[in-house]
């Protein structure tokens, strides 16, 4: 019998690892704070057609509204109910997103804030995005309906009722983060209701969950929510596909509770990754790109099986969160475009692309002041639509990194390798590097202050490729730079360390 139930449990933790991305996609883009209605539009019009495998979005149930312009992107963290209508859009909109994205082969992950309401001191009243009746100072809200009894707050420890050390485990899961209130997943009722509204996503469609704030659950009540849920829809996955789950964990060492204890319940966001990678390509700390040969597991990170993989987040790239100021975002566009292309070469776990807004950063002694600040909007408050503009960036602060070539090209190169083992390292002992992707890629970085110019064994079939970074192969043509690989595999790369991106990459399909 134990035999069974370890068996079953195995067998369920291992299924719920797997993204159910279609055939000859890999990556995922959070589209951070988009509408629904551009999402679907952007499946069909960039990502479907661009080889994108799903897209993570905000999460779509009630929040908590503040007062207009004070519109914080955070408010999306803030759950007043489990109605499906927020500032993204309507319950219907939702639904059309996620059946046009299925459509066209792109998968949608729902970021899913199960751990608590909103802020303790979040008032009365029907500030709400549906608009529904709540009073944080009671913890009534009827909507859901959860009241009083089903929060934690009898068994937090501390004397402000928030997490005070993260040393302890006990008030890390029983206390509130940051002052939201914390549910009681604990008691059936919660988790029941908590179950539900997963169902009704995974009934319309999605692929999966980011599950927030996970460190501050107990992974017997995750396993709990985990094992009520549905199996994928039949019209898009087949028959017994668990949802995918990837939950936020931020474990960078030094704390009571790591990674560890989740990663047998499904994908655990690995936030080594970007803070290392970050600080590789800054070149800080004596860190040197040629460090990265055994880049993955020889880096202390968890099990390639478990993780999911990204170079700065929406809490990071703004200073929330982890990572510090090593973390590279769009607001360095150079490095940005160099981690996120070294990320979707290089096969270790699930990879996800972050694509941002802009908005006024002000640092003052290294804090953003403006961190704060909400999506771009209409002065009623409401989030604009992501116009596209005719060199197909995207406009009205939408930064759209996903739509930059070198990174859409990448992420068509992770494609094309997929399943490939990492290959023909190259290094100059310093920040030229080099690696291949068995036969169907090769990329090459310069991260140095001197040129690189080196004959490569790239162990490519020979022939005229085109290099996806400085251009790409257009009806047969090539509109960057084209790299010759011999007969024997070998081809000879220079890269200047003044190029706009100091970094080449060739792929079976840029063959010319
Ligand atoms: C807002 C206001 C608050 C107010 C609250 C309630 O900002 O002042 O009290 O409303 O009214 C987001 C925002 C929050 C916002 C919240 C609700 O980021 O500012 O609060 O919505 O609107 C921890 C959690 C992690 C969490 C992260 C931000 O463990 O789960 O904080 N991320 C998720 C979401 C995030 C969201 C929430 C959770 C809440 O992605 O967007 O918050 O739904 C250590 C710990 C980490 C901890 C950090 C930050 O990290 O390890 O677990 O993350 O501290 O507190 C080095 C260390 C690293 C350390 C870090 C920072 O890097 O190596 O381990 O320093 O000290």
């Amino acid at each position: 019998m134990k035999w069974f139930i370890l068996v079953a449990l195995f067998g369920l933790g291992l299924a719920q690892h797997n993204p159910h991305i279609k055939k000859g996609r890999t990556a995922i883009v959070h589209l951070f704070e988009w509408r629904w209605a551009d999402i679907a539009a952007e499946c069909e019009r960039y990502l479907g057609p661009n080889g994108f495998g799903g897209v993570q979005i905000s999460p779509p149930n009630e929040h908590i509204m503040l007062d207009n312009p004070w519109r914080p992107w955070w408010m999306r963290y803030q759950p007043i109910s489990y109605n499906l209508c927020s500032r993204s859009g309507s319950e219907d909109e939702l639904r059309d997103m996620i059946t046009r994205c299925n459509n066209v082969g792109v998968n949608i992950y729902v970021d899913a804030v199960i751990n608590h309401m909103c802020g303790a001191s979040g008032g009365e009243g029907t500030h709400s995005s549906c608009g529904s009746w709540f009073d944080a100072g009671k913890k009534d809200f009827p909507s859901v309906p959860f009241s009083n009894c089903d929060f934690n707050d009898n068994k937090c420890r501390t004397g402000s009722g928030n997490i005070e050390n993260y040393g302890d485990a006990n008030q890390v899961r029983d206390c509130r983060l940051v002052s939201l209130l914390d549910l009681a997943l604990e008691k059936d009722y919660v988790r029941g209701k908590v179950t539900d509204f997963l169902n009704v996503l995974i009934d319309m469609g999605v692929a999966g969950f980011r599950v927030d704030a996970c460190k501050h659950m107990w992974p017997g009540d995750l396993a709990a929510v985990y094992g009520g849920l549905h199996n994928l829809n039949t019209k898009w996955w087949s028959a017994g596909s668990r949802p995918f789950i990837f939950q936020e964990v931020i474990d960078l060492g030094g704390e009571s509770i790591t990674t560890k204890e989740y990663v047998n319940l499904g994908r655990v966001t690995e936030f080594k990754y970007g803070a290392k990678l970050g600080t590789v390509f800054r070149k800080w700390n004596g860190e040197k790109l040629c460090y990265t040969r055994n880049w993955g597991e020889g880096w202390g990170f968890m099990s390639d099986g478990n993780a999911v993989v990204f170079v700065d987040n929406h809490d990071n790239q703004r200073g929330h969160g982890a990572g510090g100021a090593a973390i590279v975002t769009f607001w360095d566009p150079r490095p940005h475009k160099m981690a996120v292309a070294y990320m979707l070469a290089h096969p270790y776990g699930v990879t996800r692309v972050m694509s941002s807004f802009r908005w006024n950063r002000h640092i003052v002694n290294g804090k953003d002041q403006n961190d704060w600040m909400g999506p771009p909007s209409h002065s009623d408050g409401s989030t604009k639509s992501v116009p596209i503009n005719p060199d197909q960036t995207c406009g009205d602060g939408w930064v759209c990194e996903h739509r930059w070539r070198q990174i859409t090209n990448m992420v068509k190169f992770r494609n094309v390798v997929d399943g490939q083992p990492h290959s023909n390292w190259w290094d100059n002992q310093s920040n030229q590097v080099a690696f291949g992707r068995g036969n169907r890629g090769f990329i090459v970085f310069n991260n140095d202050d001197w040129d690189l110019d080196e004959t490569l064994n790239t162990g490519m079939p020979g022939g005229t490729y085109c290099d996806v970074i400085s251009g790409q192969k257009e009806g047969g043509r090539c509109t960057g730079k084209q790299i010759q690989v011999g007969g024997d595999g070998r081809a000879h790369f220079k890269i200047s360390s003044r190029d706009e991106d100091p970094f080449v990459a060739i792929h079976a399909e840029s063959k010319l």
